[in-house]
């Protein structure tokens, strides 16, 4: 049997850009959503009445600071053989306001800059349009995407950036985490995916489907427009996979898992099979919600079938039909339940590299197209040892795993996988708490919850060790 991966396997990592740019003033950029999310999952409800007083801090204002700092970071990946580098393009670098005629030449050139420093060092740039983020002008004149004129907006973003980069970057995305919106009861994720608070609408449920119809066409579009623009363009949806295992083998339990899972199927039949599933449209006729949506906007969903899945996976879940309750407002969902085979972060997030490779299979098995781990990894609040040094085994640990895990999915079921990219290997701003002290990295940033920190990079152990991963095409674990 050969248990090698494919020679141009992607390995790399993977930030974001308002989790890392910082310089959220600088070179025209416009004030984005996230500029004015004051932290973490509780902040939200303030975004809209908040105005930026002066003196308080905002972590993605300065993030890393890797708006200034991107030539060490890449050099830093370039010694661990990164092949690839995914970050995202901050829209309000490239239309300050989001619908103004004309781009931001400042903001183009700074992604022009960062992504010829790439590609200096042999680095593929991956490249997200939207991770939880948009002009926030969008937001407070039309109503983020609840309106149409929001689509509009951002495919004239997607066709500057597309035709500006496509001779640079190659691998797209569309939307970061699509599917999160699915659990708009934490309203972070609701608003970052669109810039609605959807518990403050009259449905919110019937609300969060006519923004994804229009997401949905979004995304569509822009795969349609990437290959026109330029055929060898590859772009890809991008999920959030928490595979839900049924809590026991009880019938009921194994049903209500099912009906649970399309809450991330629903995305991947969208984007994939470009039409809306039976189960989703008898959903909607049962609760009487009323999707509008125009008259080309079937035939545009079925030209538009992106052409990988990127994903992210950091633990599974398990879910009880009957006296759930449900779960952590963060990694649990509706009718989950803690898993006793499995040990979980200290922010309740349940380790299971078993899942990966369950995951990748039942991606695969469904849509026989290529998939891409684009996100991964454990966060800590490292510590430094007497020497100064993160001695992170317990991230070493888990990573190996699912590595391994990640292998017999390529090697032993013939899943198409991409490539690997590891979140957060910079440390970086934690989008779920808004602090710099939940780390993933594999360089450490000398910044801290209170502000003081130098933004020195340094070296942790799972640098060299995944640099040796990466050397021996994942050979050496
Ligand atoms: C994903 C997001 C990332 C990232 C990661 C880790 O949901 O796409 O932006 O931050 O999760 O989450 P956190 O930073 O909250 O630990």
């Amino acid at each position: 049997m050969n248990n090698a991966l494919p020679k141009e396997f992607l390995w790399g990592g993977a930030v974001a850009a308002h989790q890392v740019e910082g310089g959220w003033d600088q070179g025209g950029k416009g004030l984005s959503i996230v500029d004015v999310l004051t932290s973490g999952a509780h902040g939200v409800e303030r975004v809209i009445t908040d105005q930026i007083e002066e003196g308080r801090r905002y972590a993605n204002h300065e993030a890393v600071d890797f708006y200034h700092r991107y030539r060490d970071d890449i050099a830093l990946f370039a010694e661990m053989g990164f092949k690839c580098f995914r970050t995202s393009i901050a829209w309000s670098r490239i239309f300050p306001q989001g619908d103004e005629a004309e781009p931001n030449e400042a903001g183009l050139r700074f992604y022009d800059d960062m992504f010829d420093e790439l590609l200096r060092h042999g680095i593929e740039p991956v490249i997200t349009l939207s991770h939880f983020e948009m002009p926030n002008h969008l937001v407070t004149q039309y109503g983020g995407w609840k309106s149409r004129t929001v689509l509009d907006c951002f495919v004239r973003f997607s066709e500057v950036v597309l035709r500006r980069y496509q001779h640079k970057v190659k691998y797209w995305m569309t939307f970061n985490e699509i599917n999160n919106q699915r659990n708009w009861k934490v309203p972070l994720f609701g608003y970052c995916c669109s810039g609605v608070i959807y518990n403050q609408e009259p449905n919110p449920e019937e609300c969060m489907y006519q923004v994804l119809h229009h997401q949905f066409v979004a995304s569509a579009k822009v795969v349609s427009l990437g290959h026109e623009i330029n055929p060898d363009l590859q772009i890809g949806c991008m999920l959030a996979m928490v595979p839900l295992y049924p809590y026991s083998c009880h019938p009921d339990d194994v049903m209500y898992a099912e009906i649970a899972m399309r809450e991330r199927f629903l995305f991947g039949d969208v984007h994939m099979r470009g039409h809306y599933p039976a189960y989703i449209r008898k959903e909607w006729q049962r609760k009487g919600y009323q999707i509008v949506m125009e008259a080309g906007d079937e035939a545009i969903l079925r030209a538009g079938c992106a052409d990988y899945i990127g994903l992210s996976y950091y633990m599974s879940n398990a879910v009880r039909a009957h006296g759930a309750g449900t779960g952590t407002a963060l990694s649990g969902f509706e009718g989950s339940v803690p898993n006793p085979h499995v040990q979980a972060s200290e922010w309740g997030w349940q380790i299971d590299p078993v899942g990966l490779r369950y995951t990748l299979n039942l991606l695969y098995g469904r849509y026989e197209k290529p998939l891409f781990i684009v996100e991964n990894g454990f966060g800590a609040r490292d510590q430094k040892d007497e020497r100064g040094e993160i001695d992170d085994d317990y991230r070493i640990a888990y990573l190996r795993a699912h590595i391994e895990q990640m292998k017999l999915a390529i090697v032993e079921d013939g899943v198409d996988v991409m490539g690997y990219t590891p979140w957060g290997c910079l440390d970086c701003v934690s989008f779920t708490t808004g602090e710099y002290s939940k780390r993933y990295g594999f360089i450490h940033v000398d910044k801290n919850d209170d502000g003081s920190g130098s933004f020195a990079r340094s070296k942790k152990r799972s640098f060299d060790w995944y640099r040796q991963v990466i050397a021996s095409n994942g050979e050496t674990l």
